[in-house]
């Protein structure tokens, strides 16, 4: 527990002085001229490729971005979201103070009162009620933060809930999942070698909108075309014919919620063909007869009607794919938020380990980023564990130490002991983002208490009773700690604060620091005793490993030597030193540091990825499990699967490339054109159900039914209809008018939230079967 973990000099400091960390701003190519201008770096926080930008700051207005072309790893790329990053920077809309509710009202509030407010909010619970009665909320942006990636986990620990519901159950989790179980370790997920594989599958990912994912790439389209360049192959399997299938050599439109069925098919062939090929792996891997068998019913005879893709093609594509030099396997959302996500994602890997591509160039690489632990020599390790705890309510299993957001609406709507009375929802919109947003809205309207970190007083935050604002990006440190882990190539960059922070605005990281404090029983200690507590626990553990490179030395003259003008810096400073690069606080002088990284304003390229097996295992085994129990245990419900009789249509999401998530449709230059919440639909179908293009449609889901106007187009397949999510701004008591201007619907409000991959509690999003009914013309306002 933090609040026992605080040193004693943080605990005297109780109720002193809360000082605002002083920051200095970065500005490595300054140009000043007389008009004012100046230029200054930030990496680009709105999606997961990680482009270095090039701002142009007028004042304290950031009124121009285009990509820095010295940018190690983005060499110039830049998108119209990050083209956008002024007028996002600069939304008029943004909270800039915080705000506390009185008498039912949200005003604005001095942040000394804000915390007040949260100390008194949170600390009665807790104590009356038991740590479990606060849930915490995660949401996507804090990957996207320093503040989200350093701060959460000390968060945590320090409220000591088992309530934490983040966006990986609507996203990734069953890569997670699958990885634990394959490699003994969550975070290890593989990432396909775009650059220079020679054949890549693509299943569920449409990276010309979204930019990548799970697969942090500055110009993923890019990388795509080079790949078809130099004569490598491309397939791309989703139901709809996106920007991403255009470029492929092949497009599979299957039909929603089946990859599974198609990858176990694929396997199946691999083995019934001997085209398996471990190569180097083979040492290294067990399971392999098991998985055979495993996969034995799924023939692509037996699977070819339920995905809709003839026997011989898939036969096909195992071929090629064994056939390639090097290949890759790549599955995302697709593939994950749906029914058998974990078994996909698990395929993904049994795929790319049967054809000898896992952790070989070419293939599917474990990647090492500056921040990752130092390896260590290769050895058993403890596994991963499903379910060692079960939701209240629905006794949904524990994963990663989160259960399903899908459950947090009845965590907190029923009745009886061990309810959830408060919240703290840190970058989270979950009443657009998540299935059934109409009962959550309804229970956060019923909370005791919740606080709410976010720029916006949107859909989930106008719930809150204090709403602590970040301040914009380009007042913000930006380092990508969860991204460079997932990267095509190994690299480390770092940028200050573009602009300074504004009067009254106080750093995100201190928010969440001063937010632990509050919730702790420490309210008013200075935030950097949080900082101080966590290096002084790493440094303490750090000198005990004789794989770390400062064994026997002593944790405060280490403290003492790291560099950093604010807590999050110096913790940066830590694992860098600490981490497979670093300096290891003078062990190699060449090492990486914040200092050198610093010296280095457009980023330190570490190299292509290399091959990193067994030294990332941590399965009990020491070897890649291929058929692990549980995976084993969920295939039956894969086999029911193939007897289905498709009938009717069903939902897919899909993302537009000036749109993220729920928040930006706020930002007018990001909110028009072709980025509409519109329902498309295959014009047979149209046709069928009565529908014309521009009419207005009611769409019926098992959650509840939502309306939106028809767009008819050939690039969805028959039988599945598309809907955008995020949308469904027109709840009252929001501040962000632009986006009410055009609210859109709701699409997760046809779903119930009962739809879940088992395995990893991720909800269905994609391949739910929905009703039409047409509605008439569409109205004046939402054209
Ligand atoms: N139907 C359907 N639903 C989906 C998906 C889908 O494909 N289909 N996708 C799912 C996926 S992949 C995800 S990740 C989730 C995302 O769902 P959420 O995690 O809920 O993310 P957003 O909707 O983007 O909301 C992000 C919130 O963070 C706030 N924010 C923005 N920047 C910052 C910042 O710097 N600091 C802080 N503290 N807050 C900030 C925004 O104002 C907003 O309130 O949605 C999921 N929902
Ligand atoms: N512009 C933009 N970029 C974003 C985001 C955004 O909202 N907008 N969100 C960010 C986030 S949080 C994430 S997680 C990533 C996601 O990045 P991606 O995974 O690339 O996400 P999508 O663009 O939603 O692509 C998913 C594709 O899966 C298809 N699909 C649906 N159901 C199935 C199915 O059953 N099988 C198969 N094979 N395909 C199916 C959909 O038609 C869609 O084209 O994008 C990130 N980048
Ligand atoms: S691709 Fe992503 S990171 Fe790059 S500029 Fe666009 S939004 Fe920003
Ligand atoms: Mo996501």
């Amino acid at each position: 527990m933090l609040a026992l973990g605080l040193c004693a000099a943080a605990a005297a400091a109780q109720g002193g002085p809360v000082s605002r960390n002083a920051r200095t701003v970065q500005d490595p190519s300054p140009t000043t001229p007389a008009d004012g201008r100046r230029t200054a770096l930030r990496i680009c926080p709105l999606c997961e490729a990680t482009c270095g930008l090039t701002l142009t700051v007028e004042g304290t207005r950031v009124t121009g971005a285009r990509g820095d072309r010295d940018d190690v790893f983005s060499r110039g790329f830049i998108c119209p979201k990050g083209a956008a990053f002024g007028a996002l920077d600069g939304d008029p809309d943004r909270l800039t103070r915080p705000l506390v509710r009185r008498d039912g009202v949200l005003r604005e509030a001095s942040w000394d009162e804000a915390f007040d407010a949260v100390a008194a909010g949170i600390r009665p619970l807790v104590e009356r009620y038991g740590p479990n009665a606060v849930g915490v909320v995660l949401g996507n942006p804090n990957v996207h933060t320093m503040a989200g990636a350093l701060y959460p986990p000390v968060l945590l620990s320090t409220l000591g809930t088992r309530n934490l519901f983040t966006a990986s159950t609507l996203d990734q989790m069953p890569k997670h999942v699958s990885s634990g179980l394959l490699f003994g370790d969550p975070m290890a997920i593989p990432v396909p070698d775009l650059d220079r594989t020679d054949h890549l599958l693509l299943l569920g990912a449409n990276p010309l909108e979204s930019n990548g994912s799970l697969c942090t790439a500055p110009d993923f389209p890019g990388r795509l075309k080079a790949l078809r360049e130099r004569g490598g192959r491309l397939t791309v399997v989703d139901p709809r014919r996106t920007r991403t299938a255009d470029l492929a050599d092949r497009h599979l439109a299957i039909r929603p919620g089946t990859d599974a069925l198609l990858l176990a098919a694929l396997v199946h062939v691999l083995c019934e063909e001997d085209l398996t090929d471990l190569g180097r792996l083979a040492g290294y891997v067990e399971g392999v007869a098991q998985v055979q068998d495993a996969v034995a019913e799924f023939t692509p005879e037996a699977v070819a009607d339920a995905c809709d893709i003839e026997a011989a093609t898939i036969r096909t594509l195992a071929r090629e794919l064994a056939a390639a030099p090097t290949a890759a396997v790549y599955g995302r959302i697709g593939t994950c938020t749906v029914e058998f996500g974990t078994l996909a994602s698990w395929l993904v890997d049994v795929l790319n380990t049967l054809t000898g591509n896992l952790d070989r160039p070419g293939g599917a690489l474990f990647p090492l980023s500056a921040t990752d632990r130092a390896p260590r020599p290769a050895a058993p390790g403890k596994g991963f564990a499903l379910g060692r705890w079960a939701s209240r309510v629905g006794g949904h299993p524990e994963v990663k130490s989160e259960l399903p957001t899908v459950a947090l609406a009845e965590e907190i709507d029923t009745p009886g002991e061990g309810r959830l009375r408060a919240l703290v929802a840190i970058a989270a919109n979950p009443v657009l983002s998540a299935p059934d947003g109409d009962r959550l809205d309804r229970a956060l309207a019923g909370l005791d208490f919740m606080v709410s970190v976010d720029p916006y007083l949107n859909e989930t935050s106008r719930h809150a009773h204090v709403v602590l604002p970040p301040p914009p990006p380009a007042q913000s440190a930006h380092y990508d700690f969860a991204f460079n882990a997932l990267a095509v190539r190994n690299q480390a960059r770092y940028t200050r604060g573009a602009v300074p922070l504004q009067d009254g605005a106080l750093d995100e990281c201190e928010i969440h620091a001063r937010l632990i404090l509050a919730v702790s029983g420490m309210h008013g200690a200075p935030p950097h005793a949080v900082d101080d507590m966590v290096i002084e626990r790493a440094l303490g553990k750090a000198v005990t490993d004789p794989h770390q490179a400062v064994p026997g030395r002593d944790p405060k003259e280490l403290a003492a030597l790291l560099t950093g003008e604010t807590g999050a810096e110096r913790r940066l400073d830590l694992m860098l030193r600490l981490g497979p690069y670093g300096d290891g606080f003078g062990a190699d002088p060449e090492g990486l540091s914040l200092a050198r990284l610093l010296d280095h304003p457009h980023g330190i390229d570490l190299g292509p990825l290399t091959s990193r097996l067994p030294q990332v295992l941590r399965t009990r085994s020491g070897r890649v499990e291929l058929l692990p129990a549980p995976v084993a245990a969920d295939l039956p419900r894969l086999r029911g699967a193939l007897d289905r009789d498709p009938d009717g249509l069903v939902l897919v999401g899909r993302r537009h490339l000036r749109s993220n998530n729920s928040w930006l449709h706020n930002v007018p230059v990001l909110n028009r054109g072709s980025n509409r919440c519109t329902l498309q639909i295959h014009p047979e179908d149209a046709a069928r159900a009565g529908i014309t293009d521009g009419a207005n449609v009611r769409v019926k889901g098992a959650g509840g039914e939502a309306e939106a106007p028809a767009e008819l187009t050939e690039t969805v397949r028959r039988g599945v209809v598309s809907l955008p999510h995020g949308w469904g701004h027109d709840r009252p008591g929001t501040r962000t008018p632009v986006a009410s201007a055009t609210p859109g619907t709701n699409s997760n409000q046809l779903l119930d939230g009962t739809l879940l991959d088992p395995l990893s509690g991720t909800a269905v999003l994609n391949g739910v079967p929905v009703l039409l009914t047409p509605s008439g013309p569409e109205p004046e306002e939402t054209l």
